[in-house]
């Protein structure tokens, strides 16, 4: 299982450009990583985006799934930046990117990301 935030903010969602590895270089996602063993999705999600991004966050409602190429399974959880003023720093990404709803479609995301981009519309609309 593979989980990912979707961090939102002031009608804005977060997204990130993959740095590695350099299949998936330049392609955008929704930040996170793999669940460890015995680890809750949740605890993974909150300790995924303190390695990548350098925040704190507070993990909301499923937003959906996502089949991945190999067969593992992308898991989005709504989520919300514990201190708004903060900002995210990429660890690890290429850049970070703060995406309003009308240029979600443009983005260039990894395919299984952007299965999810009608679910990732209704959360930008619900904010
Ligand atoms: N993946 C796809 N979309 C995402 C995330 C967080 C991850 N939003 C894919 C890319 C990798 C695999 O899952 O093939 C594991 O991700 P990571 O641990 O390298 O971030
Ligand atoms: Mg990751």
């Amino acid at each position: 299982m593979v989980v990912g935030a979707a961090i939102v903010r002031s009608g804005a969602l977060l997204a990130a450009q993959r740095s590695y590895p350099h299949q998936l270089a330049g392609y955008w996602e929704l930040p996170g990583g793999q669940v460890e063993p015995g680890e809750a999705e949740p605890d993974a999600l909150r300790r995924e985006c303190r390695e990548e991004l350098d925040v704190d966050v507070h993990i909301g409602h499923h937003v959906g799934d996502a089949n991945l190429p190999g067969g593992s399974v992308l898991r989005i959880y709504a989520a919300a930046l514990t201190d708004p003023a903060r900002e995210p720093v990429a660890r690890e990404h290429a850049a970070l990117r703060w995406i309003t709803s009308d240029a979600l479609d443009d983005v260039d995301w990894l395919p299984g990301d952007r299965v999810l981009l009608p679910r990732l519309h209704a959360l930008l609309a619900s904010d």
